[in-house]
Parts: structure tokens; sequence; C-alpha cells
């Protein structure tokens, strides 16, 4: 049987207070009666605490963006695993291009942030994916073998029902480029084969591998249709609820 598809909104540095809030509960209304799909919304972080507060004893997820993996000490300007727990959340976006562009995050620190959110009993969602470059090199699996290959080395087969990858070809992200199903497959298909070979291939399919970069309502179903799809980090398509929404019913 196929498992329930993931569906999470990255908002990235969008939306103010009362957009936020005016989302959450509108999402969260129109939802209800919904068990097929997961639905995670990922609002800015000083907004957690409004968004996890109205989602709570709803059926919609709230997710960071990011976190860091200590839990305390001197690091100015992060905040830890244990800070959405308080707040009620239940999954964190880590590793996302962006991050990894322009705040360089590493692959090393991609799997420490894994690591520490399944500790504390935060969905991680690791995202991971080529470059326009890489992919004309023919460097595509040596790429995604290196970057999960992080991750894996963190994680223990307990924590693989919890684990979520998502695939963001670096080219395809907010370009309007969507990767082709066959494409998209291809690489969640690598992905599979390589959490199987660690864990075996039974453990590998209890893991969610979501694919990401410029999802709309147009292409969801057929790349849902993927048999190594199990769901969409959605961008730009996820800023209006209309949008949002008619991604999480395409998913089904
Ligand atoms: C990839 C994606 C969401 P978009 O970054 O993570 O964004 O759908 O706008 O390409």
């Amino acid at each position: 049987m196929r498992k329930k598809a993931l569906i999470c909104g990255n908002w990235k540095l969008n939306h103010n207070l009362s957009q936020t809030k005016s989302m959450v509960e509108e999402v969260s209304q129109a939802i209800k009666n919904n068990e097929l799909v997961e639905v995670v919304l990922a609002p800015v972080a000083p907004l957690l605490f409004a968004a996890c507060d109205l989602a709570k004893n709803t059926s919609l997820k709230i997710a960071a963006q990011n976190v860091f993996y200590e839990q305390k000490g001197a690091f100015t300007g992060e905040w830890s695993v244990n800070h959405l727990t308080e707040l009620g959340c239940s999954y964190a976006i880590v590793g996302h291009s962006e991050r990894r562009q322009y705040f360089n995050d590493s692959d090393e620190g991609v799997g420490k942030k894994a690591r520490a959110c399944l500790d504390g009993n935060i969905k991680p969602i690791a995202c991971l994916g080529e470059t326009l470059e890489q992919r004309e090199n023919g460097q595509v699996k040596k790429v995604l073998t290196r970057q999960l290959g992080a991750v894996l080395s963190q994680v223990k087969e307990s924590d693989l029902e919890n684990l979520v990858i998502a695939y963001e070809p670096v080219w395809a992200i907010g370009t309007s480029n969507t990767a082709t199903s066959a494409q998209a497959q291809e690489a969640h298909s690598i992905l599979r084969v390589l959490i199987a070979d660690k864990f075996g291939p039974d453990r590998a399919e209890s893991v969610h591998i979501l694919y990401g970069g410029s999802v709309k309502w147009q292409n969801i179903k057929e790349l849902m249709a993927q048999k190594d799809i199990d769901g969409a980090l959605v961008g730009g398509a996820s800023l209006t609820a209309e949008s949002f929404l008619s991604i999480v019913e395409g998913s089904i």
C-alpha cells in the first residue's frame, strides 16, 4: 500500500504575522477531513509560535525552515530542536539549497542537524540536489551519494520512519523549470537504492522522499504518479491558500 502523501509548503522569507495567521487558519480548516495527505507549512522562524498555536488541535503540522544542531550555548542568532519541540513544531527543513548557497550549510552540518532533530522528536526534511553544472557534467549520482551519505551516517534503522528526504534539483528551484517526472523519478530511485543499500529495501520504503522545485497544481499529479515520489516541498506555489490547497488535492 502506498504511504500517506506529504505536502510541505516552504514559505521561505515571505508572509508577515497576519498573512501567516490567516493562511494557517484557512489551510487547517480546509484539510480537516483529509486523512490521505500529511499537510505541513513552514513559516519564518519568528512566526512559528503564532503558527503552532493556531495549528494545535488541527491536523496541520508546522515545520521550521532551519534549526541548529547544538542545544544551547554561545551561538548568537540560532535556535535549537528543544525550542521547536516546546513550540509544538513537528518538522524542520535542514540543508535547503538556499541555506547551502547563502549560509554555508555543509553536508556534515546537515547530517548533524538531522540527528539533532531525530533526537528531539522533530522529523527532519533533509534537502539535497545537484546544480545544473553538476547535472551537465554527469555528476547527479555522485552528488546525491555524497549529500545523502552525510545524512545516513547520522541515522539509525529505527529513525527511518521519521526521516524525510527532499530531492530539490537546484536548477529547478524557483525557475519554473520543473524536472520532468522521469528525471525526478530517476533521482528518487537513486536515493531509495542508496537507503536500501544501507538498511534494506523494506526499511528504505518507509522513508518519505519528496520532490521540490517549481511544483504547482499543473505538475503535481504526474510527479506523484512516480513510484518513488512520496510528496512535495513547495515554495512559490505554497504562498496562497488556493494554490497550495490545489496541490494538496492534486497529490491524492
Ligand atoms: C524549492 C522549492 C521549495 P519552489 O526551493 O523548497 O521552491 O517551489 O519555489 O521552486
